[in-house]
């Protein structure tokens, strides 16, 4: 970005700030009217080519981007995004398109005055609540980076299925299918900023925890977002990113900074990290003790292990209930995906999930992000349909007919099937 973009960028951050503060009753206005404040982030948006915290936002704070309802479908303080707007955007989900999953709400911070400070008894020479080791967001910037395409996805994505398919009631928010993304992620190996911190040779667990604020669930206060990840996958493939398909990160998606890790649950990958715990004993954290595991009659008392990779799924390009005219050809498209290795072959139904053919690949198969497909399809018979697509990933792994359920409604991964109508 450049120099005047970037103090644009700062103004626009500081407004945003200032207005969400005015709107929460944190600040007062200073003298200057709703209207005033609005007609300046309007100006200050423009300028720096940032969204406009436009009155739009004003009722409900919880996202800063737009969310127009031809794209996202509100539930409570995250976005999901609407398939059909996927049509025809190319391999990466675009910024503005990318679901939002937001604990509270997205806090507008400034890159400037942001430390990332990592701490514990997993550092050499460091007591467990000794200083931190500091970096800034230049100092991140001045590393070796590293760029990647992979998904984030809600463990939760699909979730409305266990009811819908199912008959089954889960606890969270009821999320169709659009609780995933992919993007090309730029910024630095987490191994490399944990080698430079001092990593000890007992350190097991690194906790990252983000700048949001603390989450209250059940009228307890369950403190700020974080979650232990193991060191194995630490020094693996995660990254500290700092772009977003060659863009600084949004606001909503971790601006300055977020933790990426590919193929896991999208609660790994948090984001406005702020700090991050390296420590020589297991930590524990609501995140993977309470949430995060799968409890219900077919699993054990105290839950599975804490979730990591996610499961196989497929989605077409397409609204519920689409509409196609008999006797017409169409081309359905779609994509499909795997925490275990990149999809390889698609199997397609039109007809209920009577007969099946096998879709056509428009991706070379990659470990971390989807594979997008295609298959012709006349309808020949007026009345409701349902279109169904199966997924098998390098793994071997296949999406089953059911998901055995979980009560919080983690990890769906049986073939979902999609009401259209032939008219
Ligand atoms: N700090 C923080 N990190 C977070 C969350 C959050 O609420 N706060 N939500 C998590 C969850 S549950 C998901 S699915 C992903 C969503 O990422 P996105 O909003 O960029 O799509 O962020 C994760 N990281
Ligand atoms: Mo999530």
């Amino acid at each position: 970005m450049s120099a005047a973009g970037s103090a644009a960028h700062h103004e626009t951050a500081y407004d945003q700030r200032r207005l969400r503060q005015w709107l929460a009753g944190e600040a007062r206005a200073d003298g200057v009217t709703r209207r005033r404040l609005l007609t300046l982030l309007a100006a200050t948006a423009v300028v720096g080519g940032l969204p406009a915290a436009g009155p739009a936002r004003a009722a409900d704070a919880s996202v800063v981007k737009p969310l127009p309802p031809e794209w996202f479908v509100r539930r409570g303080t995250n976005a999901e995004t609407r398939w059909d707007a996927l049509r025809g955007t190319g391999h990466h989900t675009p910024n503005e398109l990318f679901f939002v999953r937001n604990h509270t709400a997205t806090p507008v911070l400034d890159a400037a005055d942001w430390r990332l400070r990592l701490w514990g008894d997993g550092l050499r020479g460091r007591p467990a609540e000794g200083r931190p080791v500091e970096f800034g967001y230049d100092d991140l910037r001045a590393l070796p980076s590293t760029t990647r395409t992979a998904f984030v996805e809600c463990a939760g994505n699909g979730r409305s299925h266990y009811a819908t398919q199912q008959g089954e009631t889960a606890t969270g928010t009821a999320w169709t299918l659009g609780a995933v993304g992919v993007a090309r992620w730029r910024g630095v190996r987490l191994s490399h900023v944990l080698r430079r911190a001092g990593l000890s040779a007992h350190a097991v667990d690194v906790q990252p925890r983000g700048l949001d604020a603390e989450y209250v669930s059940g009228g307890e206060n369950l403190g700020r977002v974080r979650r232990p990840l193991p060191l194995g996958k630490a020094l693996d493939d995660v990254l500290l990113a700092y772009e977003m398909n060659g863009e600084p990160l949004p606001y909503d998606h971790g601006y300055p900074v977020r933790v990426l890790v590919p193929s896991w649950v999208g609660i790994a990958s948090v984001k406005w990290v702020g700090d991050i715990q390296v420590s020589a004993q297991p930590l524990y954290s609501p995140w993977n003790t309470t949430f995060y595991r799968l409890f219900g009659p077919a699993h054990p008392e105290e839950g599975s292990a804490p979730l990591t990779r996610q499961t196989v799924k497929s989605a077409f390009e397409l609204a519920s209930g689409a509409s196609f005219p008999v006797g017409e050809e169409q081309v359905l498209h779609g994509r499909s995906w795997s925490g275990a290795g990149g999809v390889v072959r698609v199997d397609v139904s039109t007809d209920g999930g009577a007969s099946w053919r096998r879709a056509r690949l428009h991706d070379r198969p990659r470990s971390g992000t989807w594979t997008r497909w295609s298959l012709p399809w006349t309808p020949t018979a007026p009345g409701p349909a349902h279109l169904l697509a199966r997924a098998t990933d390098t793994a071997g792994r296949t999406q089953p007919d059911t998901t055995v359920f979980n009560t919080q409604g983690y990890l769906f991964d049986a073939v979902v099937r999609h009401p259209v109508t032939v008219v």
